[in-house]
């Protein structure tokens, strides 16, 4: 027995406008008509649903599953067509994204806080993509925060739970409810676009490589893909099943919260590559045997390499790193010749250059990386370039960093966060720095001459958006910089983001520890944005 029900309903706190999904405590989402809410909210800012085809899956984090079923009844009480659901309810956000716009969907939700930790008390999310398999232009989400402000009901079914274990296709109250494997159709479009022969090689010849999936999504991707098609030996993935609270940790693939394979990665017995991924699987850590390679640097390497694979044999079309990535890819778009572009910290952002055929590659300080394939960043399509390329080299991972930095000089780079600070002391540090860019340039802070100062706003070259207040951004003589912005996606008080950035010709000078080579750069950015004071910390809470 099935029916129809119009809940009455109340605005929500919803997300925040601008940033491309919602995040909150998962508790948050579990009062009662929240995740509903928010849902509807969703639906009503893309036109409604009816006839319309969708993709839907998560990362497999706590309420993951509850969420699916909710969302299934919501979209068939309002006449949708078709949802694809991946099995479980699972699909990470690379696969989501391919998923649509192979299928030619209409849209996609995804479940995910990303990075953030999962549990009952921890972090929930969902985000809206659009037919180009990206996330939610501004456009859209703006208008999904009017809508979240005005909502008074919404629609669902009334009726039993779908089952998501089994593949194919049932029906719920006339929409169709296809179950698919979340991992198939992305592992052939992996295998479209690398030399898996090449790479299958590697592994034949006694490559050595530790994937830590970090109980997150990639799990099974990650082991049907390395270990199945490319013949890496079993237990190459490790932590490769998906818990709801990923084990207890974070899954953010950084130095910090993927200690066991840095450690791995330094210890006498170290294999020959490592790499981790994060919640959704859309993010990528590289390390090589002793060797850390920045998200940034990996951008670069990449760049300068992916012709190496067949999908970019003939080249890219330009590159493109978000505004607090470091301007190593800017060196190798230059020696390409080829268009560089410098966007808002967020994937959305590249959208349009993407589809527009303006750059093929992307990059994001925060160990994102993608290209043109998809329209989210991709975690394993990252590892799989990568290996892609080490099996063409044929050098160690270091030896490859090190000809590149003689190439094109050394970006130094770190980030470091200072988390859950009260947001108005933020936001008055962010305030002050907007006052006084103006005066910055010619000033000379710990020997450095401060050249250029400005909040970062974003034109867009293809549909000529305009997207300010994006960050701080101060260059000093010389290449060094330093980026200061808060985070858009943290869910408790603000998250203040220093990147700091100093550019070294010298090969002489590549093989400084970073926190030496970064000192007065860190120490300048101190001494001008004031951070003690304002955030009352001695220290960052993460430095990656
Ligand atoms: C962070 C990163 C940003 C990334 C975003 C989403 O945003 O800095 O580069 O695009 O997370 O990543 P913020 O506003 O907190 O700095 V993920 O893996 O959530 O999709
Ligand atoms: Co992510």
């Amino acid at each position: 027995m099935t029916r129809i029900l119009t809940v009455p309903t109340q605005p929500i706190e919803g997300q925040k406008p601008g940033t491309s999904g919602l995040r909150k405590k998962t508790k948050v989402f579990m009062t009662p008509h929240y995740l509903e809410n928010f849902t509807q909210s969703v639906f009503d800012a893309i036109g409604g649903v009816a006839g319309k085809v969708l993709v839907l899956g998560g990362d497999g984090r706590f309420f993951n599953d509850r969420a699916v079923q909710v969302i299934l009844r919501m979209a068939a009480a309002q006449d949708a067509l078709r949802v694809i659901v991946g099995q479980g309810g699972i699909l990470s956000t690379p696969a989501a994204s391919n998923l649509i716009r192979k299928r030619g969907a209409n849209g996609g939700v995804i479940l995910s806080a990303s990075h953030n930790p999962g549990g009952i008390d921890e972090d929930f999310g969902m985000k809206y993509n659009g037919e180009n398999g990206g996330p939610a232009p501004e456009s859209v989400t703006d208008r999904i925060f009017a809508r979240t402000q005005e909502l008074t009901e919404y629609k669902i079914l009334e009726t039993e739970d779908v089952d998501l274990s089994a593949l194919g296709e049932v029906s719920l109250a006339g929409m169709v409810v296809e179950v698919i494997d979340p991992v198939a159709d992305y592992a052939k479009l992996m295998a479209e676009l690398f030399d898996f022969d090449a790479i299958r090689n590697l592994f034949a010849g006694g490559f050595r490589m530790r994937f830590d999936a970090m109980h997150a999504v990639t799990g099974p991707y990650a082991t049907a893909i390395l270990e199945g098609m490319l013949g890496a030996p079993a237990g190459t993935v490790v932590n490769g099943t998906p818990s709801p609270d990923f084990g207890g940790g974070h899954p953010d693939p950084n130095p910090v919260w993927a200690k066991d394979l840095m450690d791995a990665m330094f210890a006498e017995d170290a294999p020959d590559f490592g790499a981790a991924s994060d919640g959704d699987g859309d993010r990528n850590m590289i390390v090589g045997r002793g060797i850390y390679v920045t998200p940034s640097d990996s951008l670069a390497v990449l760049a300068a390499n992916a012709h190496l694979a067949p999908a970019y044999a003939k080249g890219l079309a330009g590159i493109a790193r978000s505004m607090p990535t470091s301007r190593a890819a800017d060196r190798v778009a230059e020696k390409l010749g080829i268009e560089a572009h410098e966007t808002p910290t967020g994937w959305k952002f590249f959208g349009n250059l993407l589809d527009a055929g303006r750059v093929t590659i992307c990059g994001e300080e925060s160990a994102g990386t993608g290209s043109d394939h998809v329209r989210e960043k991709d975690g394993l399509w990252a590892v799989l370039l990568w290996l892609n390329i080490l099996a063409r080299r044929i050098e160690p991972v270091q030896q490859i960093l090190s000809a590149h930095w003689a190439e094109y000089g050394r970006n130094y780079y770190s980030r470091h966060d200072y988390e859950a600070i009260p947001t108005e002391r933020a936001n008055a540090l962010v305030q002050r720095l907007r006052d006084i860019s103006g005066d910055l340039p010619g000033q000379s802070f710990q020997g450095l001459t401060v050249e250029s100062a400005d909040d970062f706003a974003y034109h867009d070259p293809v549909d000529g958006s305009q997207s300010a207040r994006q960050g701080i951004r101060i260059g000093f003589k010389g290449g060094s910089r330093v980026v200061m912005r808060l985070s858009g996606t943290g869910t408790e008080g603000a998250t203040l983001r220093v990147y700091l950035e100093r550019y070294e010709l010298d090969p002489s000078r590549h093989d400084l520890p970073v926190e030496e080579a970064l000192a007065p750069v860190i120490a300048a950015a101190e001494d001008i944005a004031l951070i003690r004071e304002f955030t009352g910390r001695d220290r960052p809470d993460v430095t990656t």
